[in-house]
């Protein structure tokens, strides 16, 4: 009767609210933004930026976090030259891509940042207007 069976130790190195994957940690903003207060807002929090995903594991784990969350920043942008993808972290044009259907497709002239979102039951990319306020993810190394 009342035999200790397993003691789980939560042992995160990441802070309280954000998600660990592989080397860095994650967090999931409650708050939506434009893309520019979304990066300043990361960078409130530490040394984060917003979030690059470099490979389609990384893409994975945040679809299944996104299923039930709504769209979401990430940190590229496009605005130096159209078309040419940066990630804000490394300063590379991006490797790997992971866009929507007909995405990205620049409307107006003007979408120049990224964002993750749902296209139906896919879990993919598109380009926003920077201006436009969404949620966001950032990274901490
Ligand atoms: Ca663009």
């Amino acid at each position: 009767m009342g035999s200790i069976v397993g003691i789980a130790v939560v042992n995160s190195v990441c802070p309280e609210d954000w998600v660990e994957y592989q080397d860095t940690c994650l967090l999931f903003s409650k708050d939506a933004q434009s893309w520019d207060a979304a990066e300043g807002h990361c960078r409130l929090f530490g040394k984060a930026y917003l979030a690059a995903v470099e490979t389609a594991e990384k893409m994975k784990f945040i679809e299944n976090i996104l299923r039930v969350l709504h769209l979401h920043w990430l940190g590229a942008r496009d605005f130096i030259i159209e078309g040419s993808w940066r990630w804000l972290k490394t300063g590379f044009g991006l490797t790997y891509f992971n866009w929507g259907p007909n995405e990205p497709d620049d409307i107006n002239g003007s979408q120049n940042c990224l964002k993750v979102l749902a296209f139906n039951e896919t879990i993919a990319w598109g380009d926003a207007s920077c201006r436009d306020r969404h949620y966001y993810i950032c990274e901490q190394a």
